[in-house]
């Protein structure tokens, strides 16, 4: 076989001012995590990285109004994202954080290169100021219309309408207190985006990897014309501008957050004893994100790697997936029409969650939408009336028949071996292809299948084939746990456990779950369901509590 290259995972940092919640998952974190997951055991050395959006004005604002120091705040909601991303399985290699000693470092480090290559300029601007609150008011400290849209209420750096920075905003105020500010003149630094196009467009043309209808539009944009980039803030809780002449400016937080993928990755490394940058150079590096920070992963991003000649390379893959709706609408929390991770895998299996979304998400920008009668559903029918059904039939079976033993077949049941065989290849398939509604749907084919062989043999009804169909039907659990650890982790861990199989199901080989590996005699453990179904009166409380404060 040949050599399966290694990977860099990064899935887009939460800004770290609030909870995580069920529109974070669905488009990034759990794609991120099963493709992950999946790689892992297919045999590839994969690390999935990803940190705290620790700087930025909303971040200020927030700690300001909690009367807070800003790294205070972080540190909070830096330990909280991690507990919560646990308690749903998502299996960061490192969850670390912007405003690291490394990434501050490498940051300036980046800038320098930058400048010397020629690509950063200064220019006096003209700045929204607050007179009343007696501050500069950089991006979300203003508030306006949007002048390529028109959507009232957007903040100054990014439309949420339209996607794009609407750097003239119109009819501007001031976000903390409403006012409308006045301008002053400041110095700024600023990065010559403008000159980029070109190669942005060989790249993104070049790069076969890419969604090709995100591709399309950023290649749209960037015909019509791209505008330098203000990287300056006069803020000090930021990245500070490493030059005498800038005391009291920082850097934008999109100018730092994306390094941190790099910068993060090469702690990693190098606590293993590596050189971080060259595994980042050798490997195939993907970064998740939602459709909403499209314009700064294929655009910003790209362009400050190839300013920096290319020292990391560019991303091979850019998984851009859409927004989740919440019973249709759009998830809101100032309306309360919106699920805290927290909240929710508290009061659900959090592979209820992952297996519901899972199933739902495809390969694409369309919206998703998370609806709680097709969840219990999809809970109750699927996972439970045909994973678990099966799994289960077929282990109690072996506990009261044979005494927990699996028995000696006395047949082959080749058909089952080339159903498993062609689960294992094909699923695989579709997971390294990121088409991770359309393997999981693969999977329960065959799951179904299997009970549908365990009916039709009806090992109850004819002694003489029973140990065949047993054998069998324990290897396919087997199987079927192999094959469902990216989707279900802590379900299959139950799963390996019930089965008495050493080693962790997290460590073993996808291919290998073609191999009929529990021979017979073998002793199972303690069999038991392995899921609990939701209760009609659960989802229906859970529907009650939306949008009410
Ligand atoms: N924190 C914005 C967002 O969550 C931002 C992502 C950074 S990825 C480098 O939409
Ligand atoms: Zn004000």
């Amino acid at each position: 076989m040949p050599e399966k290259k290694s990977a860099v995972v990064t899935s887009a940092l939460p800004y770290a001012n609030g909870e995580i919640h069920l529109g974070h998952i669905a488009s990034t974190y759990l794609p991120a995590d099963i493709f992950t997951r999946y790689s892992r055991l297919n045999g590839r050395e994969i690390y999935h990285i990803c940190a705290s959006d620790d700087f930025g004005t909303p971040i200020l604002i927030k700690a300001e109004k909690e009367n807070k120091t800003p790294a205070e705040y972080v540190q909070y909601w830096n330990r909280r994202d991690h507990d919560d991303f646990a308690a749903l399985g998502i299996s960061f290699d490192l969850f670390y954080k912007t405003s690291s000693k490394e990434n501050v470092e490498f940051v300036q480090e980046v800038f320098q290169k930058l400048a010397k290559n020629g690509h950063i300029y200064d220019q006096s601007i003209i700045q929204f100021y607050c007179t009343y609150d007696d501050k500069f008011l950089p991006d979300r400290y203003v508030i306006g219309k949007c002048p390529n849209c028109g959507a009232e209420n957007q903040y100054s750096d990014l439309c949420e309408k339209c996607g794009r920075v609407p750097d003239q905003i119109l009819e501007p105020k001031c976000a903390i207190c409403g006012r409308p500010p006045v301008k002053r003149e400041s110095k700024h630094y600023f990065f010559r985006l403008s000159s980029f196009g070109q190669k942005l467009k060989d790249w993104l043309n070049s790069n076969v990897h890419l969604q090709s209808d995100v591709r399309n539009y950023v290649v749209n944009w960037i015909d019509e014309g791209l505008q330098d980039w203000d990287i300056t803030r006069d803020l000090s809780w930021g990245v500070p501008i490493p030059l005498p002449e800038a005391k009291g400016k920082v850097l934008y937080g999109w100018f730092d957050n994306h390094l941190c993928y790099i910068s993060t990755l090469k702690k990693l490394i190098s606590e293993k004893g590596g050189d971080g940058k060259k595994f980042w150079n050798d490997s195939e590096i993907l970064h998740f994100i939602g459709k909403d920070i499209v314009y700064h992963h294929y655009l910003f991003l790209p362009a400050m790697r190839l300013g920096i000649d290319s020292e990391y390379k560019l991303p091979d893959y850019i998984p851009t997936r859409g927004h989740l709706m919440l019973q249709n609408q759009k998830i809101s929390k100032s309306r309360n029409w919106y699920i805290g991770l927290r909240d929710f895998v508290s009061s659900f299996n959090p592979d209820y969650l992952r297996f519901y979304i899972a199933s739902v998400i495809t390969y694409s920008q369309d919206d998703l939408n998370f609806d709680f009668d097709a969840f219990s559903e999809k809970i109750n029918n699927e996972l439970i009336a045909n994973v678990g059904n099966f799994v289960n039939r077929a282990l109690s079976f072996t506990q009261k028949t044979f005494s927990g033993a699996v028995p000696e077949p006395a047949g082959q049941a080749s058909d089952v071996q080339t159903e498993t065989a062609s689960v294992v290849a094909e699923s695989g398939d579709l997971l390294a292809r990121n088409e991770i509604d359309r393997a999981l749907k693969r999977i329960l084919k065959y799951s179904n299948f299997m009970n549908q062989y365990f009916q039709a043999n009806a090992p109850w009804a004819n002694k003489d084939t029973a140990p065949t169909t047993i054998y069998v039907s324990v290897n396919s659990a087997r199987s079927m746990a192999i094959l469902l650890e990216p989707f279900i982790p802590f379900s299959c861990e139950k799963i390996w456990s019930q089965l008495n199989l050493p080693g962790s199901i997290h460590k073993q080989s996808w291919e290998s779950a073609v191999e009929r590996a529990v021979k017979p005699g073998h002793q199972l453990g303690k069999v038991e369901p392995i899921f609990r179904k939701i209760e009609a009166k659960e989802i229906a409380e859970w529907k009650e509590k939306l949008g009410k404060k």
